[in-house]
Order: C-alpha cells, then sequence, then structure tokens
C-alpha cells in the first residue's frame, strides 16, 4: 500500500500549504501588547491581508483592544460607541479588508505608545494589486507559480502546490 501513504503525506502537505497562507501575528511580539512600545514599528514591513489575526497579548483588566476611527486614533480618544472593544486578554482578532486603528483605553496608555494601525489588502496582496487581474490579457492555461509579489506570492505558491499534488493524484490513480 505504498501508493495510499504517498497519498497521506500528499494530503498532508496540501493541508500544510493551505494553513500557511492565513498569518497569525503576535502584537508586538514577546513584548504583547503595553505601553512603552511602538507598534507602527512593529507592523512597519508586515503585509497583512483578510483571513490574517492580530494577537493582543496583555492580562485582563489592565489593557484593552478597542479598534476605533482615524481621528480618535490619532487623538488617543475614544468616543462612546468605538467600532469594537476587547476587554479580555489575550484577545485574537480576525482581519478584515480597510485600514483598522487599535488604542487601548486605559488613561495615559496610548499617549504612552498603545496604538496601532494596520491596513489589510482586500486579497491576496498589499495595497493595490498589480496586473494580476483574472482573464485579462495573459492566456489561462499557463499557471505561474514564481510571481515575485508580496503576499501575492503565498497564495500562488499554496495553488501551485495544490496544483502539483493534483497532478500526482492522477498519475497515482493511473497505476
Ligand atoms: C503573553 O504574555 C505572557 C506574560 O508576559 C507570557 O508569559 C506569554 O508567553 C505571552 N504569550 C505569547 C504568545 O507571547
Ligand atoms: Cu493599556
Amino acid at each position: 500500500m505504498a501508493s495510499s501513504s504517498a497519498l497521506i503525506m500528499l494530503l498532508v502537505l496540501v493541508g500544510c500549504a493551505a494553513a500557511a497562507s492565513a498569518v497569525t501575528y503576535n502584537v508586538g511580539e514577546t513584548s504583547g501588547w503595553t505601553t512603552g512600545q511602538n507598534y507602527d514599528n512593529w507592523a512597519n514591513g508586515k503585509t497583512f491581508a483578510v483571513g490574517d489575526k492580530l494577537t493582543f497579548n496583555f492580562t485582563t483588566a489592565e489593557h484593552t483592544v478597542t479598534e476605533v476611527t482615524k481621528s480618535e486614533y490619532d487623538n488617543c480618544a475614544a468616543g462612546n460607541n468605538p467600532i469594537s472593544d476587547t476587554r479580555t486578554g489575550p484577545a485574537t482578532i480576525d482581519l478584515t479588508a480597510g485600514t483598522h486603528y487599535y488604542i487601548c483605553t486605559i488613561p495615559q496608555h496610548c499617549a504612552g505608545g498603545m496604538k496601532l494601525a494596520v491596513t489589510v489588502g482586500s486579497g491576496s496582496s498589499s495595497g493595490t494589486p498589480p496586473s494580476t487581474t483574472p482573464g485579462s490579457g495573459t492566456p489561462p492555461t499557463t499557471p505561474s507559480p514564481s510571481k515575485p509579489t508580496g503576499g501575492a506570492s503565498t497564495s500562488l505558491q499554496a495553488s501551485a502546490v495544490v496544483a502539483a499534488a493534483a497532478g500526482v493524484l492522477v498519475k497515482l490513480a493511473l497505476f
């Protein structure tokens, strides 16, 4: 039964590739969500995609993760109706498309560094997608597995793995 164990291996590999495409970010890394940090520096250079998650590591009652508007973020002042207000830590938040502004509403904490803005791309890549509109121009039969553009390459690699796995499965079935 060599073919069935090979098949299981393939399924595991495909599963890992799919799981690897969504990322959970630990905000502030080992420092967690606390005062005295610079979360702009932490977020700098990271690409956030829909489906990724942010984990804010903090002790309940010591901090909050409160999503606010840009002006509230800029002024470090949450209104009475924040977009969301998470008071239990650690907190994991699913990222949706758009720019999200998080602050801590404990007095002086936002001014003390507890503010984070993240911009989440609408899909596979960060910011404005380049020229990868499906169905336009390029012939659809040739997959291009190595596009060197940020987050897009992850999903392209994942689909390349899936395509390769499908090909091997067909070969196994023919044995
Ligand atoms: C969260 O913070 C606690 C206390 O500082 C620490 O022990 C724990 O390792 C942190 N967890 C992560 C995932 O960083
Ligand atoms: Cu705080």
